[in-house]
């Protein structure tokens, strides 16, 4: 097999060309991916009104493997009738990830009822009755509402709004299991919870800390901007415990040089111990400081609790920084220089940041970093965390939270003369063992595979299945809808975001809110979400106050509420007819002043966390192949990390050395929560010794259900674990 030694290139060309040809023609594919239509993967923002393939800046054709994938499984046929009587539940079951992906597009209801061998296929009005009935039946607490976030701020809001009125705050979404902690953590340090910059700040960057992510494969648009950096002059510091092909070099395959070529992306490349950022961020700005780079004047004139972060850093010991990271005080020193010659750096993030017990402590600590030299609060500088979904941002503006914003709620309450609940809700993890301990007893799902994402996989299939009811809405079948089944399963059809009867919208990670056409519908059977919504509302409430439900199954009567309702969105009333996709006001900063009560952004100040495991442990990180989108995988091979198959765990060959281990061993792996056996070695010499890797979704068997107590997001990159040999 060929070394791969550069990130996209040629394989991803030929790629494109492979699955064109698979999906009816390069002609057929182009049509779809140029429809003006918000990309369907990651959060990075393509398409929408200036066509598919185009970023905010307007650069074409930006494309990458991951939206062809997801664009050719919306392509496939629909799933036959026949296919629910041929495949048993236990057939499914043993159904891997890609393989329940290509069984075809979901294009009827169906139900599946504990005990019984089979799904069967049911009508729309059958499944909705069924969906009403028992939400008649329950109390509200006794349900949770789970989104994924590639649905549309349309359906999202109507959802949310459906739950409340009904009346629970038990509404949340994936977020807890991905980018809480940057939300928490922002929050607390500049009172605003996403992106302070615009993608045009970050091209004209010349210092990028990239830190704990790996966008080559899962936002491979975003390496033309990190090679723009480069080819200008500046630097992009990567800090990861894997070294990642695609990091050191990528291949851009819209622009011809890079192509032929190759363009190095990390100008520095630093590699800690998993969970080592906290201590080694600390290094960095203690260096900043000893070296007298940092901004006194924005300190003081700008920020909070100066004084006390810098007394913090002169009490920490260089001794228990480099012991907590990982890394040396030369390497610290060599990235503090970098830093300190910089004039604007972007300091961007991602799950290897937020997938810890301390998530939203890193989170604090980039901002602290940042804040030192005065790096947010001013044009082609700031904090950008990486976005997962495509639409994960916009869930939450438009109100997919336990808590609304005490804005939009006084809103909602005043503009329709509702009341709304005010217990609590939960978060994704607390309603999991609020299943398990039947306190809940429905869940809908809209998109996403809740079994799959969560950590501790065996008890998320017993927690489901105490359930009475579980709705999914979806477009494909994933893991979810063969092992995490309640009393009662119902699976509603959906139509994919290109297919809507009218336009949607949604925002990218830049606060920039895109219209999405929508587009003829691919097959007869699936609804809109918008219209699976009004009717289960429909059916259960009629009515609330002014609102019928059944007249909000038009997309546009729902943006003029988005309108009235939610802060920053004032111009989505008009946005179908204006066509004007715009960026959210108040959320940007090119000026220092923050949306804290001082208008001062508040320094957070950390006790470093000691790294997870124990002598004879290795510390486990769980990730994305590049294969995958979550826990949909795609292919089996992991073609950056040159690794063939996902039953895998991938180790330093000084790690296999040292324990008497080697090259395609069996082993048994096992965590505190879980065991895995018959996983087989593979040698990695990218990982740091002592860490080591296997592939989400599988993996999540050995995830412990511990959670950051402030963002609720599971470690699922620091899991201590043994390995042996079977
Ligand atoms: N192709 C594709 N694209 C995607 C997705 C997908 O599954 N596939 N998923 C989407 C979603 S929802 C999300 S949230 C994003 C995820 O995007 P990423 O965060 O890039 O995804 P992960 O695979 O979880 O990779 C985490 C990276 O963090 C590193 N890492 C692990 N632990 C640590 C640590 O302790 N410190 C540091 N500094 N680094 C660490 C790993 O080596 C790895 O490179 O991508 C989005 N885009
Ligand atoms: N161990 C471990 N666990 C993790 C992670 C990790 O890194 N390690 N990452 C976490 C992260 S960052 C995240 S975001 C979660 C992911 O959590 P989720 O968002 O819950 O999971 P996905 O796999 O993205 O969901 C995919 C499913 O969504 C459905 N779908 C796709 N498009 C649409 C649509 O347009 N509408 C509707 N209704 N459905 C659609 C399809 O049926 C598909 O099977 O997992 C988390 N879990
Ligand atoms: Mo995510």
């Amino acid at each position: 097999m060929r070394k791969i030694t550069s990130g996209g290139g040629w394989p991803a060309v030929f790629y494109t060309f492979r699955k064109a040809r698979e999906m009816g023609g390069v002609f057929k594919l182009w049509q779809a991916m140029r429809s003006k239509n918000a990309c369907k993967t990651c959060a990075l923002g393509m398409g929408g009104q200036k066509g598919g393939m185009v970023n905010e800046v307007g650069s074409f054709p930006e494309v990458c493997k991951k939206s062809l994938q997801a664009m050719a499984a919306d392509l496939q046929a629909g799933i036959k009738p026949e296919f629910w009587q041929k495949y048993s539940l236990p057939q499914l079951k043993s159904l891997s990830p890609r393989e329940l992906e290509h069984c075809g597009r979901l294009v009827e209801p169906v139900v599946h009822k504990a005990g019984a061998s089979h799904y069967t296929p049911i009508t729309w009005e059958e499944a909705f009755t069924r969906i009403a009935e028992k939400l008649k039946e329950l109390s509200a607490d006794e349900t949770f509402w789970y989104f994924s976030g590639r649905s549309s701020n349309e359906a999202g809001f109507l959802l949310q709004l459906f739950a409340r009125i009904y009346g629970t705050n038990n509404v949340n979404n994936c977020s807890f299991y991905c980018h809480q902690a940057s939300g928490v953590g922002l929050a607390s340090v500049l009172g605003t919870g996403t992106a302070t910059l615009m993608l045009e700040d970050v091209e004209h960057a010349d210092c990028l800390f990239l830190i704990g992510g790996n966008p080559a494969s899962n936002h491979p648009r975003l390496m033309s901007t990190l090679k723009h950096i480069r080819r200008n002059g500046g630097e992009v510091i990567v800090i990861n415990p894997v070294i990642e092909t695609g990091l050191v070099n990528f291949s851009v395959p819209s622009d011809p040089w890079s192509l032929m070529f190759g363009t190095k992306i990390a100008s520095l490349y630093v590699q800690p111990q998993i969970g080592g950022d906290l201590a080694l961020l600390t290094g960095i700005a203690k260096k900043i400081v000893e070296m007298g780079k940092h901004d006194i004047p924005f300190l003081t004139a700008h920020c909070d609790g100066w004084p006390q972060y810098q007394e913090h850093l002169a009490n920490t010991a260089w001794s228990e920084i480099c012991e907590k990271s990982g890394i040396g005080i030369d390497e610290i020193t060599a990235m503090a220089k970098r830093y300190a010659k910089s004039k604007h750096t972007v300091f961007a993030w991602t799950m290897g940041i937020t997938h810890h017990a301390h998530g939203v402590e890193n989170v604090e600590a980039i901002a602290n970093l940042a804040l030192l030299r005065g790096m947010v609060g001013r044009p082609h500088a700031g904090l950008m965390p990486i976005r997962g979904h495509s639409n994960i941002q916009g869930i939450g503006t438009v109100g997919v939270t336990p808590k609304l914003k005490d804005a939009i709620f006084e809103r909602l309450q005043s503009t329709f003369q509702i009341k709304l609940p005010t217990t609590p809700g939960r978060d994704t993890l607390a309603c999991m063992e609020g299943a398990m301990s039947r306190e809940l007893k429905f869940g809908l799902c809209l998109g996403g595979n809740l079994y799959g994402s969560n950590p501790d996989a065996a008890y998320a299939g017993k927690s489901l299945a105490q359930l009475d009811q579980l709705v999914y809405l979806s477009t494909t079948l994933n893991t979810g809808h063969a092992h995490g089944l309640a009393r009662e399963t119902i699976i509603l059809p959906v139509l994919a975001r290109d297919e809507e009867p009218e336009p949607t919208t949604q925002e990218s990670m830049f606060n920039y809110v895109r219209l999405s056409d929508g587009g003829p519908a691919r097959h007869a059977g699936p609804m809109s979400e918008i219209h699976v919504v009004a009717e289960i509302a429909d059916r259960v409430l009629k009515q609330s106050g002014p609102i019928v439900w059944q007249e909000m199954k038009s997309a546009q009567t729902i943006r003029e509420t988005l309108a009235k309702v939610i802060p920053g969105l004032e111009s989505v009333a008009t946005i179908a007819q204006t066509k004007a996709e715009f960026q959210i006001p108040g959320r940007t900063f090119h000026t220092p002043t923050f949306p804290t009560p001082s208008g001062r952004a508040q320094l957070r100040t950390h006790e470093l966390p000691t790294l997870a495991g124990a002598p004879g442990e290795y510390r486990l990180m769980t990730l994305r192949s590049e294969g995958q989108f979550n826990t949909v995988v795609y292919e089996d091979f992991d073609l950056y990390r040159n690794i063939d198959r996902r039953d895998v765990i991938l180790m330093h060959p000084d790690d296999l050395q040292l324990a008497g281990l080697f090259e395609d061993q069996r082993v048994i792996v096992k965590s505190t929560t879980g065991e895995m056996q018959g996983i087989r070695i593979r040698a990695f010499k990218n990982v740091r010794p002592g860490n080591v890797v296997m592939y989400y979704p599988e993996a999540n068997i050995l995830v412990p259900r511990t959670v950051d107590p402030r963002s609720k997001t599971p470690a699922f990159k620091a899991i201590p674990v043994t390995v042996k040999a079977m």
